[in-house]
């Protein structure tokens, strides 16, 4: 391992508090992963799935109170308090070393202490950085080395910068109540402690690729979003690419793997990232976006041949589940998979499963998985440069009011558009389910510094790119009066990434209305699919009441936010009111959008 005197000094200073019996610097080699499964295996941390139909496959199954992110024990410990705003946790850094501090006292006492570098964007990347985690879990050193560059390449990486994203994590007692997960944005430092879970615990993930880097993206001027990333190819061949923001567990990686049905199957998805972006404004004035991971940590229930099958390629070797149910040939079972359950299941918690009492596959059971063993990987997706970015859609999860897609007038109404997402909440996070919050750009639980200030940065970008994308709107979830859903999801989602593709080369027909462009139905291409009579006009229906409702929603968010919303959000707000109480006038797709 090369030397590293900074982190050295760091590693010791971690191990006199924390007392491992051992240390282990990752360099990510084959061998190190075996024999860190092979401890596993005989510790009972991973249990041994079929090898012949799912080789090189194992099951973790974590403790019953450590299934989710935990929003409420999650804290940004910036100097003021103003800095972390009303959105997010803060405790003060002082108190948070002291409070925190003590738990990570032994904490590692019988135990090996793992230095993990780790490498976030493609090898060789100007945009991509340096972390090391220190952890105490071998079930996250494996985790890692799936979603990272992970290892000896990531030291050479570092070479003698200074510059790295020091993560401090260990599975302490894995009690809620000893349960924190710290953010030191100012020191780009993390501290987690008491959960094995992957947001959590992969500190490269959610702390350092969101939390951490919103804070030094504002600062150096580019995003760090809770976005997949697409190229999306047309019968001609050419591809776009495209990012869009959505809440955990509402379908980013089911999108970004998209299969386009037999009547549009000249059109083609290929996978840049699934979670994570980040973007830079290119040489070329264009918006240039990354994936900083390696990997997918993905929702498993609902994953079939049908709603995904490139997943379903990509998770039958190499992969780690989590919390999955098992048949009793040791296959990998999960609610979805297939109609109906098969006989003798062990559920998550690795007992029989006795169906009235739950699922057998926890709801936001996961899988770990190498991106580059997914077929519809992008044959750029490691592209140093990034990949040039013409639309940016947001999309919630919201059985009425927004419709299928909307197009946003400008960039200042497309910031506006996501500063006013709403979505209703799932098993991703603890707490309850469905209930619909504030959501802005999906990144209510990532942001790492006041919301208004990020509205603000965004903004910024805007004036200084000189290309900016288009931006969009979408709802996979609106339903009928029965609580049916309207759109059949999944791969006839590319019949509005067309009409988005069309729009962007200023093509695809639209309406005016208060919210933004919509499609007329024409202009969506409905061809074999089938909606039963009145579903397109429901799809897109915008309710002026439901939205009155909504408007004054989005008014008590930004309130919250004031005083340090900008006046453009505020301008935009005001600006809806006033059009919701005017009626829709078609226009000609080529005109230029009316800017506020
Ligand atoms: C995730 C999440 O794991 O958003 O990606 O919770
Ligand atoms: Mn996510």
């Amino acid at each position: 391992m090369p030397q590293h005197r900074a982190l050295e000094q760091w590693v010791d200073q971690v191990a006199r508090v924390t007392r491992p019996d051992r240390i282990h610097w990752c360099d990510g080699s084959e061998e190190e992963h075996q024999v860190l499964v092979d401890g596993m295996l005989r510790d009972g941390t991973l249990v041994g799935l079929n090898h012949q139909r799912y080789p090189g496959c194992y099951l973790h199954r974590s403790h019953p109170s450590d299934v989710a992110r935990t929003e409420h024990l999650t804290f940004i410990c910036t100097s003021r308090k103003e800095d972390a705003g009303p959105t997010n946790n803060w405790m003060e850094p002082t108190e948070a070393r002291a409070r925190v501090g003590k738990l990570f006292e032994g904490s590692m006492k019988g135990r090996t202490m793992f230095v993990v570098p780790y490498l976030m964007g493609p090898v060789g990347s100007p945009y991509s950085r340096v972390g090391v985690e220190i952890t105490d879990s071998p079930y996250v050193v494996v985790n890692m080395r799936l979603m990272t560059r992970m290892g000896k390449i990531a030291l050479e990486r570092l070479g003698g910068s200074e510059s790295f994203v020091r993560g401090l994590h260990s599975l302490g007692d894995l009690s809620p109540d000893h349960r924190f997960i710290l953010h030191f944005p100012e020191e780009r430092l993390i501290w987690s402690i008491g959960s094995g879970y992957g947001g959590n615990a992969l500190l490269g993930k959610k702390c350092h690729s969101l939390r951490i880097a919103s804070w030094i993206g504002r600062e150096e001027g580019w995003l760090a979003e809770h976005t997949l990333i697409i190229g999306v190819e047309d019968p001609s061949g050419q591809v776009t690419y495209m990012a869009a923001a959505f809440p955990s567990a509402c379908g980013k990686t089911n999108l970004a793997m998209l299969v386009a049905p037999q009547v549009l199957s000249g059109y083609k998805v290929w996978t840049v990232g699934d979670d994570i972006a980040w973007m830079h404004i290119g040489p070329d004035g264009r918006l240039r976006a990354i994936n900083p991971e390696a990997g997918f940590f993905g929702v498993v229930p609902g994953t079939s041949v049908k709603t995904n099958p490139n997943i379903m390629a990509a998770v039958d070797r190499d992969t780690i589940f989590t919390n999955v149910a098992v048949t009793p040939d040791g296959e990998p079972w999960w609610e979805g998979k297939e109609p109906t359950p098969p006989d003798g299941l062990v559920d998550w918690r690795g007992n029989p499963w006795i169906s009235v009492e739950g699922p057998a596959a926890h709801p936001n059971s996961r899988f770990t998985v190498a991106a580059r063993q997914c077929p519809s990987i992008s044959p750029r997706w490691e592209d140093p440069e990034g990949v040039p970015i013409s639309a940016i859609i947001f999309g919630g999860r919201r059985a009425r009011v927004a419709p299928l897609v909307y197009q946003s007038y400008s960039w200042q109404h497309g910031v506006f558009v996501g500063a006013g997402m709403a979505s209703e909440t799932t098993a991703a996070q603890s707490g309850a389910v469905g209930v619909t919050r504030r959501d802005p750009m999906a990144m209510i639980p990532f942001c790492g510094y006041h919301m208004a200030d990020y509205f603000a940065h965004w903004l910024d970008m805007g004036r200084r790119i000189a290309h900016p994308p288009a931006i969009f709107h979408v709802n996979w979830f609106r339903t009928d009066q029965n609580d049916r859903f309207l759109w059949p999801g999944f791969g006839e989602n590319i019949r509005v990434l067309k009409w988005i593709l069309e729009r962007v080369r200023g093509q695809g027909i639209a309406v005016e209305t208060p919210i933004g462009f919509i499609p007329t139905p024409d202009a969506l291409d409905l061809d074999g699919l089938g909606l039963p009579d009145g579903a397109a006009d429901e799809l897109l229906r915008i309710d002026s009441d439901a939205w009155l409702t909504e408007h004054a929603e989005q008014g008590r968010f930004f309130d919250r936010l004031a005083p340090r919303l900008p006046v453009q959000i505020r301008q935009e707000h005001a600006v809806l009111h006033q059009r919701l109480s005017r009626l829709s006038v078609p226009v000609n797709a080529t005109e230029p959008p009316h800017t506020p």
